[in-house]
């Protein structure tokens, strides 16, 4: 199967206005790049001048609401970031299960929504390193991926990111060999609900993916893009990544 790779940088609490000069450079390297989907998922301040600078790259969102409107103080609901210029959103990720308490049944929630607004999603899953370390992270992920997974599921709106949470900005990875047996389990997963969907959906690895890293976690079969922190905050650092998915 022919899935066109897809390589999102995902900035979180990083980027000022002066940091435009980035997402333009960036959007030069996925111009240069077109078999590569490539994205920046901004924090809110910045998606919709990031919008009017993405040259070819698209400009996501890091988190939504579920509900469209309402009560909700500081939050933004799917329609207002898709207003604003964000295509996709990342939903799920792993500094918001921990740190905010959401739970699969509210990520599930976040996705339909974002949908529901034309927003394409990144739905994160991941094991801490005591679930790895248990011999028990390929099911325990595959059980949260189906747990979080929304109602009507497909490939033209919806990716997986595979962040294992011990690898998230610590520059260790799990070895190659790890990276292959999750995608592979994750994608049986997927096939057990979606049936021939599952050949169709992109998984990305997330989780210190840098320059170095890239061209051998992109080689792996079942792996079809990268979700990169720290390392898509410059273009000088996301190009060699965007390359490798080349
Ligand atoms: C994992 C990743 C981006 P980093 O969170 O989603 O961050 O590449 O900095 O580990």
């Amino acid at each position: 199967m022919n899935r066109r790779k897809l390589v999102v940088g995902n900035w979180k609490m990083n980027g000022m206005r002066a940091h435009l000069d980035e997402v333009e450079a960036i959007g030069r390297v996925a111009a240069a790049h077109p078999d590569v989907e490539v994205g920046l998922c901004l924090p809110a301040t910045l998606i919709m001048a990031g919008s009017e600078r993405r040259g070819a790259a698209f400009i996501g969102a890091q988190n939504c609401h579920m509900d469209i409107s309402g009560a909700y103080t500081g939050s933004l609901s799917a329609d207002m970031l898709a207003e604003a210029g964000a295509t996709w959103v990342i939903t799920g990720h792993s500094e918001r299960r921990e740190a905010r308490g959401e739970t699969n049944a509210d990520i599930a929630a976040k996705s339909v929504a974002a949908h529901k607004a034309g927003i394409n999603v990144i739905l994160c899953v991941g094991e801490t390193l005591a679930v790895r370390d248990a011999g028990r992270a390929e099911q325990v992920v595959a059980d949260q991926l189906l747990a979080s997974l929304p109602e009507g599921a497909a490939a033209d709106w919806l990716a997986v990111a595979y962040e294992p949470i011990w690898a998230i900005g610590t520059g260790r990875i799990p070895t190659m060999e790890a990276v292959a047996t999750m995608h592979a389990a994750l994608r049986k997963a997927l096939a057990s609900r979606i049936g021939a969907e599952a050949d169709m959906m992109r998984i990305l690895y997330g989780g210190s993916m840098n320059g170095d890293n890239a061209a051998d976690l992109m080689a792996l079969a079942d792996v079809d893009g990268g979700l990169v922190g720290g390392a898509s905050l410059s273009a000088a650092k996301f190009a060699p990544i965007i390359e490798a998915a080349d």
